[in-house]
């Protein structure tokens, strides 16, 4: 057993790594340079020491190695040298080019898509979540089973070995099977009670506005300020925020008040990255459906980033395959105390805001407003004396103003959402 200075047991072994990319030199891709520093964030955020970054020029993908095999051979001297145990690859890879690469440098060959289905089964929180990460990451093991190298196999812990809440991922191919659709049998269950909740919420009419984007663009950060401004007592309510790509990977509900009595639901969930595994959008497609199917989409973007517009375009291209870029949607271009925010293009749908300092909330918030409550139903009112509950109610959900005390009841105006409005459109005057 492996103790650290601080007696804290160590149960994984150090993870020194190695990141290998190529740049194929297509325009239509991000910068390669940017794409190695965005896969060394998340090695970090799964835990890995990354000691080097090799980045070979060519214009196709080798389908037996992935890179050239003479840089392969070069790749194992470096290992050698720096003692690495693992070698992180920036896209993903076959079963064979794994146990070819395997051969050549006797180390774990991890890919961008391992790496990526670890961080989430480290950090899953809720049950449905830890459920549909193992599906993906069984999914993307299923066809490369066949002869399967050490890498997805070797018995230590590390990178790509571990499901959610450490357990070993099985190998066998029937348990493999039996497993997905004992999962598949799991989620059903206990997607339950998000689809009460959600059936909840329609019933109300409460509107449900969601925050969407590239991963570490400042949703949580923004869900905190929000929350803030909520007349709500607010503080326990907090979301997890951190300079952390997938800090959130579990989604949250909260409920938001405005000081004009006016009420909805925001959602903070996972955010996106570029080659996110398509095995994990579909595992996380019924919680990405409810997440999106909201009355409006806040998409936040990181504009001290210098590929914010690659980052929208991810963000879009994910929304595109979950059918979702008809819904309304406001962009809050973030982290604007510390990027030039002048160049950004500013139309009817944009906002320029800093979730940290504060700036630009109002006019989100005005935006907001202008979206969801569009609907609202201005009407006046009069509520006979003995309805003194109805008068309460409206009291607390509305904004009630001109009250006056008349012959026959109390004299109200108001706005009301259609739920509303039509339960008490009875004293309508
Ligand atoms: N300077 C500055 N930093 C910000 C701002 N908003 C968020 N951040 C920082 O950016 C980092 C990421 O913020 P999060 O709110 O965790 O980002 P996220 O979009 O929820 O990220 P994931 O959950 O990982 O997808 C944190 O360190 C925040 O403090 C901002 O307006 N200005
Ligand atoms: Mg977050």
């Amino acid at each position: 057993m492996l103790v650290n200075e601080n007696n804290e047991i160590i149960n994984e072994l150090e993870q020194r790594v190695i990141l290998v990319g190529i740049n194929t030199g297509r325009r239509d891709e991000i910068d390669i340079e940017d794409s190695m520093e965005e896969l060394k964030e998340l090695s970090k955020a799964a835990g890995a020491n990354v000691l080097d970054m090799v980045i070979q020029n060519k214009d196709r993908v080798d389908s037996a190695y992935f890179i050239g095999k003479g840089k392969a051979e070069e790749i194992n001297l470096m290992c050698t040298a720096l003692d690495v145990n693992t070698v992180i690859f920036n896209d993903e890879l076959t079963g064979s080019q794994i146990r070819n690469l395997e051969e050549i440098l006797k180390v774990a060959i991890i890919d961008r898509t391992t790496l990526i289905l670890d961080i989430f089964a480290r950090r899953a929180h809720t049950k449905e979540a830890k459920l549909q990460v193992e599906i993906a990451q069984l999914r993307y093991r299923l066809p490369r089973l066949v002869g399967l190298g050490n890498s997805l196999s070797r018995t230590g812990a590390g990178i790509g070995t571990r499901g959610p809440g450490e357990q070993k991922l099985e190998l066998d191919r029937r348990r493999i099977l039996d497993r997905i659709s004992d999962i598949k049998r799991q989620i059903k269950e206990v997607s339950k009670h998000r689809e009460i909740q959600r059936a909840k919420r329609k019933k109300n009419k409460v509107p449900v506005v969601s925050l969407v984007g590239y991963t570490n663009a400042g949703k949580s950060t923004l869900m905190n300020s929000l929350l803030d401004l909520s007349t709500e007592e607010s503080e326990s309510k907090k979301v997890y925020s951190e300079d952390l790509l997938f800090a959130t990977l579990d989604t949250y509900h909260r409920r938001i008040i405005l000081d004009d009595k006016k009420e909805f639901v925001l959602t903070d969930t996972v955010g996106f990255v570029s080659k996110l595994p398509h095995h994990l959008v579909d595992a996380f497609k019924a919680t990405l459906d409810e997440v999106i199917e909201a009355d409006l989409l806040i998409h936040v973007v990181d504009s001290s980033n210098k590929n914010y517009d690659m980052q929208i375009k991810v963000t879009n291209e994910v929304l595109e395959s979950l059918k979702a870029l008809d819904r309304p949607m406001i962009y809050a271009f973030n982290k604007c105390d510390k990027a030039d925010c002048e160049i950004l293009t500013k139309d009817r749908n944009s906002v320029i805001i800093s979730a940290l300092t504060g700036q630009g909330i109002d006019c989100l918030v005005n935006s907001i407003k202008e979206y969801i409550f569009k609907d609202m139903i201005k009407c006046k009112m009069l509520i006979p004396f003995d309805k003194g509950e109805v008068f309460s109610y409206l009291h607390e959900k509305s904004k009630v103003y001109n009250v006056s005390y008349e012959a026959n009841g109390t004299y109200l105006e108001t706005e009301l959402n259609e739920a509303d409005f039509n339960r008490y459109k009875k004293y309508l005057v």
